[in-house]
């Protein structure tokens, strides 16, 4: 079981997490309500097609991406998060800002997922100090340079040695294991060797006993694999996300959630029956 707030995930199955982005982007200039309209409509069609949770990000962390302000990261995803949670949604809120983690917290989020594993000054006691899951991840670097020289002297024993130290600080500060997931973070300061080697071994990260979540939807290191843009990597995500199951993974972090949930029920009947 994973205990997340007012939720609690039976983990005997795998559970999907539907990515809902609310960073301003290109294809809309409708303002802030348009683009929070449509938000909250893409994570209620993500729900009905079987995602058991939300993950909300309003910080963009693709490499080379500037950073947002708290103020405006706040005004981005809280309304979302806010309106999720009154729905009975499950909520993960995608942010590396103590500030905002107490804002999504307050607001009803069922989740922290934090890209830098809860190191800010002040991160962890936030979450210790309510009863919200937590996502802790491995990146080497930041967002700006990561993916300059990514270098490891064993990537898949160094991701797994910072995510147990990163689990054990945790626990120290108060969060029980239970309300712990650790992800390898596919993608984050990681060349196509180190994230294939990562999902390869993927058994390693999930040998620490902690459920694990793997990133991989509609990734560059896909794109390298396959030689498609971004929006014509679906069957790649798809091939990644059933290569993760086999390897344990408890949670899947993608965009395309119906399709995923299609290609986890195949998994999930050749493994078990229908
Ligand atoms: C991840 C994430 C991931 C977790 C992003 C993207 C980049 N959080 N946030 N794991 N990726 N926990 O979706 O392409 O892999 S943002």
């Amino acid at each position: 079981m994973l205990r997340c707030g007012r939720f609690s995930f039976d983990l005997s199955r795998p559970r999907v997490m539907g990515i809902v982005n609310v960073t301003p982007d290109s294809f809309s200039d409708g303002g802030r309500y348009f683009n929070q309209a449509r938000a909250l409509d893409h994570a209620r069609q993500m729900v009905a097609d079987g995602a058991d949770l939300i993950d909300l990000g309003g910080e963009s962390t693709r490499p080379g991406a500037p950073p947002v302000p708290e103020a405006d990261e706040i005004a981005r995803v809280i309304p979302i998060c806010e309106a999720l949670a009154r729905e009975g949604i499950a909520v993960s809120v995608d942010t590396r800002k103590p500030g905002v983690m107490r804002a999504a917290i307050a607001a009803g989020a069922a989740m922290i997922n934090d890209v830098c594993a809860l190191t800010a000054a002040g991160a962890v006691e936030v979450c210790a100090a309510a009863d919200v899951g937590v996502c802790l991840m491995h990146m080497q670097g930041d967002p700006q340079t990561m993916q300059a020289a990514p270098a490891y002297v064993d990537v898949v024993a160094d991701v797994r040695a910072f995510l147990v130290a990163r689990a054990a600080a945790c626990t120290a500060a108060g969060i029980p294991r239970e309300r712990i997931v650790l992800d390898p973070g596919f993608g984050f300061g990681k060349t196509v060797a180190h994230n294939l080697a990562l999902l390869r071994s993927l058994h390693a990260i999930v040998a620490t006993g902690f459920p694990v979540l793997a990133g991989l939807s509609r990734k560059s290191a896909l794109g390298q694999i396959t030689g498609r843009p971004v929006d014509e990597r679906m069957a790649a995500s798809l091939s990644a996300a059933v290569i993760a199951l086999a390897r344990g993974a408890s949670f899947l972090r993608v965009h395309d959630v119906r399709e995923t949930v299609d290609a986890m029920n195949v998994w999930l009947a050749v493994e078990r029956g229908a």
